[in-house]
């Protein structure tokens, strides 16, 4: 079954959205295509080095990560459905007059997530996630709420195969690009992530700025115990889309806690809108959980369009463990 045929069968969740969402990830799929031959030739154009700028954020920004926001653009404004896109590379929302109305759908996207591992051919994705517009305008401001408002979400993953991952509420969705066709294929239908799992992903070199459950929390899962099956393994590649991918498909936990080194201000990294929110609800889907340590990640609500939020998402009885580490260090 190719995307377009499972948009067609699928239906989003929420009816009045659907044929906007359709049309806006069939978009993102063509996208998702370009940017895969971009990354093929990106080593050999010289394009992996940075564009000497920084975003919003403050994250250096790459000559593809700035091509592919212009490409989502100009792909988001011919979906006709979309009436705002919230981007990682653009301070603001940019409106889009072709897919304002009562419909309109407000994309949040990271076009490359993960673009540090342009410079060593690692993985690298994009991240998406769609939010009524309820008819306003401007349609930008219609993203900030809490990540229950999601009608869609999902990503792609560029990796020895590119890969789709997508929801609209009625389950998670995976499919592999075939080169020749240019179709992406159903090949992980209806994904459920195990309940438990042996992995954990994490950058470890943080652990003296984590809150005292979190780091007491990895020490458990380094710790030997047989029937409990620990040690986990640690895997972590550097891009929260491979990492969220191995982790949906083979269960466990991935983990970007925030900096605790002032306890009054917790710094979190990964941004809410176009990385955290969209995962927590593929994840969900998937039958999976995505806390913040504290709280559920789809209760979380954005104020801010950059705003950043503490992640930790996967199996749900590793999360919920996770969970009782901070409840019990609080
Ligand atoms: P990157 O900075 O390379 O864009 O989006 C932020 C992100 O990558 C995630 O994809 C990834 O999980 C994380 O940051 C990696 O951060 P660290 O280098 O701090 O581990």
């Amino acid at each position: 079954m190719t995307l377009a045929e499972h948009l067609a069968a699928q239906r989003s969740a929420v009816p009045e959205y659907a044929d906007g969402a359709a049309a806006i990830i069939q978009a993102i799929g063509w996208v998702a295509r370009d940017i895969a031959r971009a990354l093929a030739y990106a080593a050999i154009r010289g394009d992996t080095g940075k564009a000497g700028l920084k975003n919003t954020t403050g994250d250096e920004q790459k000559p593809l990560d700035l091509w592919s926001h212009e490409v989502m653009a100009g792909a988001l404004r011919g979906s006709h459905a979309c009436a705002a896109y919230v981007s990682e590379e653009a301070a603001e929302p940019i409106e889009m007059m072709e897919g304002a109305g009562p419909h309109g759908l407000v994309v949040c996207c990271d076009p490359v997530d993960g673009s540090s591992n342009l410079d060593v051919n690692g993985s690298v994705g994009t991240i998406f996630s769609l939010r009524p517009s309820r008819g306003q305008v401007p349609a930008g401001p219609a993203a900030l709420g809490p990540g229950t408002d999601q009608v869609a979400a999902g990503y792609m993953m560029y990796g020895p195969a590119t890969t789709m991952v997508y929801t609209s509420g009625q389950g998670t969705h995976g499919f592999t690009l075939e080169p020749q066709s240019g179709e992406f294929l159903l090949t992980h239908p209806d994904i459920k992530i195990k309940r438990r799992g042996k992995t954990y992903g994490i950058n470890e070199g943080n652990f003296h700025t984590w809150h005292p459950g979190q780091r007491a929390y990895v020490e458990y899962l380094r710790t030997s115990d047989k029937a409990s099956g620990r040690p986990y393994s640690l895997r972590y590649s550097g891009a929260m889309v491979a990492d969220v991918h191995r982790t949906l498909l083979d269960g466990g936990i991935f983990m970007y806690p925030a900096d605790f080194t002032d306890p009054a201000k917790p710094k979190p990294k990964l941004r809410l809108l176009y990385e955290v929110a969209p995962m927590a609800l593929l994840v969900e889907q998937a039958g999976g959980r995505a806390s913040t340590g504290t709280e559920r990640v789809l209760d979380v609500r954005a104020t801010e369009y950059h705003q950043r939020a503490a992640i930790l998402i996967g199996s749900s009885d590793d999360v919920t463990q996770a969970e009782d580490f901070y409840r019990r260090q609080a």
